[in-house]
C-alpha cells in the first residue's frame, strides 16, 4: 500500500472565530457518501472493526483525540495514526481493519459508500485471505 495515497490532509479554513474542515463526496473522498456514523467513548484497550467489506469504501477521520488504523489488504499490512481533525484515512472494499488505541476523547468519524448492510461484511480472517490472495 502507498501511504500517500490513503492517508490526505485536507484544507482547514480557519479564521478568528475558529476552524472548519469540509468534506464533499467525490471530490475530497472518492465515493458519493451515501451513511456517516461515528465511534465514541471507546473502552481502553479495546479494538474496533476487525473486518472487510465487499462493496463499502470508507474514510476514517478523526475529528477529536486520537486513534491507530491497521489497513491490510492480504498482502500488505499498515498502521496510520489518525491524530489531527483534517486527515483522512481511506479503506477501500476487500481491505481488513482493526481500530485501535483510542485516547479518551477520541470520536472516530467514518463517512461509508454504502447503506448499512450486514451481508457486506466479511468477518472471518480466513475467508478474507481466501477472497483477496488467489
Ligand atoms: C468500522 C468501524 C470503525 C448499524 O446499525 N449501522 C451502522 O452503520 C454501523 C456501522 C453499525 N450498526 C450497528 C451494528 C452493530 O449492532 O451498530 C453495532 C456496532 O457495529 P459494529 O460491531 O460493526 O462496530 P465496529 O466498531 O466493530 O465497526 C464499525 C463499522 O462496522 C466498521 O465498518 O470501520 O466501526
Amino acid at each position: 500500500m502507498i501511504i500517500n495515497q490513503l492517508l490526505k490532509s485536507h484544507p482547514v479554513r480557519g479564521d478568528d472565530r475558529g476552524q472548519l474542515v469540509a468534506i464533499e463526496s467525490n471530490i475530497d473522498v472518492p465515493f458519493e457518501i451515501k451513511r456517516i456514523f461515528y465511534i465514541y467513548g471507546t473502552s481502553q484497550g479495546v479494538p474496533r472493526g476487525n473486518h472487510a467489506h465487499y462493496k463499502t469504501k470508507q474514510y476514517l477521520i478523526s475529528v477529536s483525540g486520537s486513534c491507530k488504523v491497521t489497513l491490510d489488504n492480504g498482502l500488505d499490512k499498515e498502521t496510520y495514526v489518525l491524530d489531527k481533525q483534517n486527515k483522512g484515512l481511506l479503506q477501500e472494499e476487500f481491505v481488513w481493519g482493526v481500530m485501535h488505541d483510542f485516547s479518551d476523547d477520541c470520536v472516530l468519524l467514518v463517512l461509508a459508500s454504502e447503506h448499512y448492510e450486514d451481508a457486506d461484511y466479511i468477518r472471518e480472517y480466513d475467508q478474507f485471505t481466501k477472497q483477496v490472495v488467489k
